[in-house]
């Protein structure tokens, strides 16, 4: 039986929270990822191996079985299609909405134009709405294209919504509810089964008991 386990991790923001979560699924690296050039990462259990890639490829290496899992934002999962992979578990980290933006509420009549990375799910949205849209990709800075008159909207991530506001922006419609997911590509949940459902069991009860201490911190808080 394969006894081997590629998980691919998203690097920046999602990373430093995933990195808990599978350290008490019992996965560790044996080394420090945020102080290693490496991309390739040895844990503690013999045959683990952990993939550091730009969140966006994550996806396509599960999808195609480069990795046997995967750990992913659901914006990025939505974005992609999720095409040949399975979401295991909601890990409830790195939790932010996908949300169209602007300047002003009111539309202007005739074709919206609208800025954003997340062009697949911007076209299912509107098209879901019956709304004729004209779509601009773009790679950063979302903020700056109706202030510049590129776009009437933007579809973007929000959390606190101070990025927004700074810019002169406010949220209008909620397109997703975000959050990291564990995905497994589809011939890897079969045959390594017995190496995966271990990993979700333990996960699962590592996200229930950051849930129940977060309660409890906001009820002390009051
Ligand atoms: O940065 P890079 O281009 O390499 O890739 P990336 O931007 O995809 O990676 P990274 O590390 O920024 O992580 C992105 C993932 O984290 C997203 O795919 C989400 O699943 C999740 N996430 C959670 C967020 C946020 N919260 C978030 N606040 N991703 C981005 N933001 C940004 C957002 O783009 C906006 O600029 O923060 C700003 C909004 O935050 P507020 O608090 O001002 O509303
Ligand atoms: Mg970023």
């Amino acid at each position: 039986m394969d006894q081997t386990l590629t998980i691919a991790l998203s690097k920046g923001r999602i990373l430093k929270d995933t990195l808990p979560l599978l350290k008490a699924a019992g996965i560790e690296p044996i080394e420090d990822i945020f102080t290693s050039r490496k991309l390739i990462f040895e844990t503690n259990v013999p045959g683990v191996n952990f993939v550091i890639l730009r969140a966006t490829d994550v996806p396509s290496y599960v999808e195609l079985g480069a990795a046997d899992l995967g750990v992913s934002g659901k914006d990025v999962l939505l974005e992609h299609g999720g095409k040949g992979m399975y979401e295991l578990v909601d890990l409830n980290i790195a939790r932010c909405k996908l949300m169209t933006a602007g300047i002003d509420d009111v539309e202007p009549e005739g074709r919206l134009k609208v800025a954003t990375k997340f062009v697949n799910v911007t076209k299912r949205y509107y098209a879901e709405l019956g709304r004729q849209v004209d779509i601009i990709k773009l790679y950063g800075a979302m903020e700056l294209a109706p202030i510049m008159g590129l776009a009437d909207r933007i579809v973007d991530i929000v959390d606190t919504g101070n990025t927004l506001r700074a810019n002169g922006l406010k949220p209008f419609e909620e397109i997703a509810d975000i959050s990291s997911r564990l995905v497994a590509g589809k011939s890897a949940y079969k045959n390594k089964h017995h190496l995966i459902q271990p990993i979700i069991e333990k996960l699962d009860r590592a996200i229930n008991e950051a849930k129940e201490l977060e309660a409890k911190e906001l009820e002390a808080q009051g």
